[in-house]
């Protein structure tokens, strides 16, 4: 049993949104296509509270893009994106959502980011999605979705070290790319034995 895991394409990540991807409405239609030929569909969305630890507002004297430490480990600052129940955090518009047989919501624990759709940034507590996919049958997973660089990224290695055989489509991906991610992630990527497409 192969899934398609599609990672976060919600308008947040597409061109006018709060922490836009370059690109990242490119990829919708082709993963509309993709769909038909998987025997289970997954999409995940990045779904924070207002306020979430992982947002620079929060942060006296932080920007964007800075770096903290967190009790977890380094955490790179965002701008406010993916706030529960706002549009920027609803799926791109054109997304077959109607496809999809399961989503699962992730960084929503104001306290800790969570890239993985397996697991969040501590890299401990599970967001239940290797229960699910165990339990359906299923030992291959294809990756799409936003960002290349970092939900698609941590949820690939994850995946691969959880045992699933992993491939991720990159071109239905796109990347943020901030200080050398894309490089760091691909070799991530390739390091756990995760196909890259
Ligand atoms: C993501 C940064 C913050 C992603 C989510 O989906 O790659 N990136 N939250
Ligand atoms: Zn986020």
């Amino acid at each position: 049993m192969h899934a398609l895991l599609v990672i976060d394409v919600q308008n947040d990540f597409c061109p006018g949104g709060a922490l836009a991807v370059t690109g990242g409405d490119e990829i919708v239609a082709g993963i509309n296509v993709l769909m038909a030929q998987f025997d289970a569909v997954v999409l995940t969305q990045d779904w924070h509270p207002a306020g979430h630890s992982s947002f620079a507002s929060v942060h006296d004297g932080k920007s964007p893009y800075d770096m903290i430490d967190m009790p977890y480990g380094p955490q790179v600052l965002w701008p406010d994106h993916c706030i529960q129940g706002s549009d920027g955090a609803a799926f791109h518009p054109l997304l077959e959502t109607d496809r999809a047989d399961m989503i699962i919501r992730k960084g929503y624990n104001p306290a800790i980011d969570s890239y993985s759709a397996f697991f969040e940034n501590d890299h401990k507590t599970p967001t239940g999605l290797d229960g699910y996919l165990r339990s359906r049958g299923i030992t291959e997973v294809t990756l799409v979705g936003l960002a290349l660089d970092f939900c698609v990224n941590y949820s690939a290695v994850d995946a691969a070290q959880l045992g699933l055989k992993v491939n991720v489509r990159r071109d239905l991906a796109r990347a943020i790319d901030l200080n050398g991610s894309l490089d760091e992630a691909t070799k991530a990527m390739i390091g756990a034995g995760v196909r890259l497409k």
